[in-house]
């Protein structure tokens, strides 16, 4: 009898995200939730889920040889109502620290390399602007955090969390690796990857496996190439709509979030699409195919 998600038990859920139990293996399933700020809007955009499962997707199948996943299927245990936005995916014994590559100095990096010149305890050379280009990627590991914001730890209290210094080594070499290749393909396509995070964990024979969404909208920061300038934060390729229209809306940035008017919602989407067909090459239309068919 097909399922529906209503008929499966619920083992976690995100502000966008929900995970199910399959039994033998977890339903991964994205939402068309947006947030801004770290908090949930009302209003949905519509096949922001489709894209982000996609580019997992993408991501995984060019990355399986650099570290196996946790991909099973597309289609395969996905119910009807959430085809083409969720994923069956083995279950895994998830390492308790989030793995983040960073290759430009933004956000909570640009922060704490003011206040003290490192990030993560990781010294940088002195004079580094807002947005610059590090030069090389650096693993800022955090803790997983239930609410609020994800810590960044060192890289030894992040062995110690782990319990393995060279399980931690691997996870950041792993975690470079995924980032570098990830970051010359869409710079490539136009796209700067500043920054990425990802999830590990292993599966019952004991591999290690990423897990996880990897390399979407959700997960990094994805900046134009072509208006990219050195000095300044950068427009988001995905949420800087949205972004803007709430700034001039007046609202504080605390729940509740405002509905998104239509003309918003719209250019929003499309700004998903466009995302996910300047980084594959592919028409999103070719995704929603594919999954709508029975098998993948
Ligand atoms: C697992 N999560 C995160 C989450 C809500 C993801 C459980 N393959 C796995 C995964 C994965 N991915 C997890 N557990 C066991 N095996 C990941 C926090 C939460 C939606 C998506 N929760």
């Amino acid at each position: 009898m097909p399922t529906t998600l209503a008929d499966l038990p619920l083992i976690a859920s995100g502000k966008v995200r929900e995970m199910y139990d399959l039994g033998d293996r977890l339903l991964m399933v994205a939402s068309d939730r947006i947030s801004t700020y770290d908090v949930v809007h009302p209003t949905p955009i519509p096949d922001k889920g489709k894209v982000l499962t996609a580019l997992s997707v993408f991501w995984f199948e060019q990355t399986g040889t650099i570290v196996p996943n946790h991909l099973l299927s597309a289609t395969d245990g996905v119910p009807d109502e959430a085809r083409g936005r969720a994923l069956s995916v083995r279950k895994l014994e998830m390492l308790p620290v989030e793995c983040v590559v960073r290759g430009y100095l933004t956000g909570s990096g640009w922060k704490d390399y003011q206040a003290t010149g490192a990030v993560a305890g990781i010294a940088l050379p002195d004079g580094l602007l807002d947005s610059e280009q590090l030069p090389e990627p650096i693993f800022t590991p955090s803790t997983k955090a239930d609410v609020g914001h994800d810590e960044t730890i060192d890289f030894d209290r992040a062995a110690q969390i782990v319990g393995d210094r060279a399980v931690m080594e691997q996870l950041r070499d792993l975690s470079i690796a995924l980032y570098s290749f990830a970051a010359e393909h869409a710079r490539s396509r136009g796209v700067i990857l500043a920054d990425t995070k990802f999830e590990f964990g292993r599966d019952a024979d004991g591999v290690l496996r990423v897990g996880d969404e990897v390399l979407t909208p959700d997960s990094s920061r994805f900046w134009p190439a072509d208006t990219y300038e050195v000095g300044r934060a950068q427009p988001s390729f995905d949420k800087q709509y949205v972004r803007d229209w709430a700034a001039g809306t007046g609202w504080d940035k605390k729940p509740p979030a405002p509905t998104i008017p239509d003309d918003v919602v719209a250019g929003t989407r499309a700004r998903y699409v466009e995302a996910y067909e300047t980084i594959t090459g592919e028409p999103f239309a070719a995704w929603i195919a594919r999954t709508d068919s029975e098998q993948t």
